[in-house]
């Protein structure tokens, strides 16, 4: 109730307001949505395209915002919700069953330099520590301190050429309907002072739940946007063509826009 209220009618007390206008709101929204499903759930990507013609635009100037979001660590949660499909192949749990010294990233497409790099050498490029917010399209939240390499470091390692645009992460896991996870930047939010490949969480190694050996943070988009598991990057000028086209499995799968600033 407590919670209610602080989200609903702007008070920090037991009394009922908050579900006072919860109730109504509810059951306005659930009207709405009832009215409206037979025609979004029959063309959900035009709805999709509308969606992100219409708040699009506005959602990139968004993306010039600065991520303030640093923390210290008496902010770090307790406990971080964990979220998403875990990889399942033979190939990962060897991985696993090593400590992922058998790990190799590849990053390549069209970059002057491609590489192939392992814990050791992603280790040995310089590190960066940020405590930060992540935010999940779900509605939860939590802080933690990541650790690992800026993905500026990696553009300066592999020179993306002036045809590349976006980088896609390739991750070891599927999604939820099958078919694997991926996820598309733009060469922008991947310059960014927080962007990195984050090997530890709150001082130890990631774990395998939370995205080991690497997953992606970029602190400016909501969480469906940071892959986990990440096995390749690949620069590339275009996405029309990678899965259905629409810069992620989420964005393919779930009609999420592409663009997804906090
Ligand atoms: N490979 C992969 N990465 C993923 C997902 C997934 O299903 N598969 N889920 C995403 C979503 S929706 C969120 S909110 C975050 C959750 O990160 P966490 O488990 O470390 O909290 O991971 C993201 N990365
Ligand atoms: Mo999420």
């Amino acid at each position: 109730r407590v919670n209610l209220n602080m989200m609903w009618a702007g008070v920090d007390d037991a009394s009922w307001s908050g579900l006072l206008v919860f109730v109504p709101a509810m059951a306005l929204l659930g009207l709405i949505s009832w009215l409206a499903s037979p025609l979004t759930i029959r063309h959900a990507r035009v709805v999709q395209r509308v969606g992100t013609a219409m708040v699009g635009p506005i959602k990139g100037l968004a993306e010039w915002w600065d991520p303030k979001g640093q923390l210290t660590e008496s902010d770090i949660s307790p406990f971080m919700w964990p979220n998403g499909t875990m990889p399942k192949s033979a190939e990962f749990d060897a991985l696993v069953a090593d400590g992922f010294a058998g790990y190799r990233l590849r990053v390549g497409g069209l970059v002057d330099t491609p590489v192939v790099l392992s814990m050791d050498d992603l280790r040995a490029l310089s590190k960066q520590e940020q405590i930060t917010t992540h935010f999940c399209i779900q509605g939860w939240s939590g802080v933690a301190k990541w650790g690992g390499v800026p993905m500026r470091t990696i553009l300066d390692l592999v020179r993306p050429t002036a045809e590349a645009r976006y980088a896609v992460f390739y991750s070891f896991a599927d999604g939820g309907e099958g078919g694997r996870y991926y996820d598309v930047h733009t060469i922008g939010n991947m310059g960014h002072a927080l962007t990195m490949l984050a090997y530890e969480m709150n001082g130890a190694p990631v774990s395998v739940l939370h995205g080991a050996p690497i997953r992606l943070r970029c602190e400016n988009e909501l969480g469906f946007k940071m892959v986990k598991w990440v096995a390749a990057i690949e620069f590339v000028h275009d996405f029309a063509d990678l899965g259905a086209g629409h810069g992620g499995y989420n964005e393919d799968h779930e009609f999420y826009g592409y663009r997804m600033p906090i």
